[in-house]
């Protein structure tokens, strides 16, 4: 059983290039067609751009693949049966040779067997409103407490309870550091109201507090939350009454478990017009843009530090 690199993948890895990685789930499950294939292609145009190599994973056949193909991209965008897989699903895709699309707890996973440190999305799983009685707390943050990875993301959607997330993210040992802020963005808006204790201000900043994180935290991962671009956010007062109504709809459906997440961002996007979509969609661009040069002043430090 054996992780499938692509080979340009694996030539930047062996020489010590910027790799960023992406989930699938966003394609699969996050993004509505067609936008999502063409958003899964332009993310890694991004990537490149910005002057790192792109890797997208997903599970295809069962194998667990670092570096998607474009069928593979084009099959995720438009089959309803690829499955949404975090940690605990992938070894049954895996065993049962299906096709499953990562989020972010399982791109973690497969990142860091790949040996891939930077990491890029939209937002982060968390704990959902009402996780006292639920326990639906995402498995993201399980994997941010046990796997190094960097993970570049908007914060999360505050269709999640954002003051608990935060919570568990302490107690796992996981930094949530601004770039360029001091608050935690929520996905669509810049501004969540909540303080952050830890801010970087460029790449640098970020690659030395990731190779600190590295050496003392304990195996855990980063956050490195990216405020959305202004031109595209929406206030948060203007989507909170998207977010109550697309969290009404979920309780009157009776929806549960990993569609919950889906069903709101579908209900979100149909709520505001398509204005989410444009927010998403600017935002996750942003994150690779800043992953890239965040992957790349990781790669100048690590240099730097062989030849002293
Ligand atoms: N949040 C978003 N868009 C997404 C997701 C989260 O704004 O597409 C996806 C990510 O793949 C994330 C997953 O890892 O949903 C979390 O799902 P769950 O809450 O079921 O763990
Ligand atoms: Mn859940």
């Amino acid at each position: 059983m054996q992780l499938q690199i692509d080979s340009h993948v694996q030539s930047a890895l062996k020489e010590g290039r910027p790799v960023v990685a992406l989930e699938s789930t966003v394609i699969a499950h996050g993004l509505p067609q067609p936008q999502n294939r063409e958003v899964a292609h332009s993310l890694e145009a991004a990537v490149r751009e910005a002057g790192a190599q792109p890797a997208t994973l997903g599970v295809v056949g069962g194998v667990p693949v670092v570096g998607l193909q474009a069928a593979a991209i084009a099959r995720f965008a438009s089959q309803a049966d690829v499955l949404k897989l975090s940690r605990r699903d992938l070894a049954y895709a895996i065993a049962t040779g299906r096709d499953g699309a990562t989020t972010v707890a399982a791109t973690m996973a497969l990142a860091h067997a790949a040996g891939i440190e930077v990491f890029a999305t939209g937002g982060i799983g968390g704990v959902h409103r009402g996780a006292r009685e639920s326990w639906d707390v995402s498995g993201d943050l399980t994997e941010l407490g046990r796997t190094p990875v960097l993970v570049v993301c908007a914060g999360a959607k505050s269709i999640l309870d954002l003051p608990a997330t935060l919570e568990v993210l302490e107690t796992l040992g996981v930094p949530v550091v601004g770039y360029g802020t001091d608050e935690l963005p929520a996905f669509y808006s810049t501004t969540s109201g909540l303080h952050l204790t830890t801010r970087v201000d460029s790449p640098t900043e970020a690659a030395a507090l990731w190779r600190a994180h590295q050496a003392f935290g304990g195996g855990s991962g980063m956050l490195l939350v990216v405020p959305p671009p202004v031109e595209t956010a929406i206030p948060s007062a203007e989507i909170e009454t998207a977010i109550e109504d697309a969290l009404a709809a979920a309780a009157r459906t009776g929806i549960q478990g990993a569609q919950v997440t889906p069903f709101l961002l579908g209900t979100i996007k149909d709520q505001t017009g398509g204005r989410s979509l444009v927010a998403n969609i600017a935002l996750l661009h942003n994150n690779a843009r800043v992953a890239a040069a965040v992957a790349a002043a990781i790669c100048n430090a690590r240099q730097l530090a062989a030849v002293q």
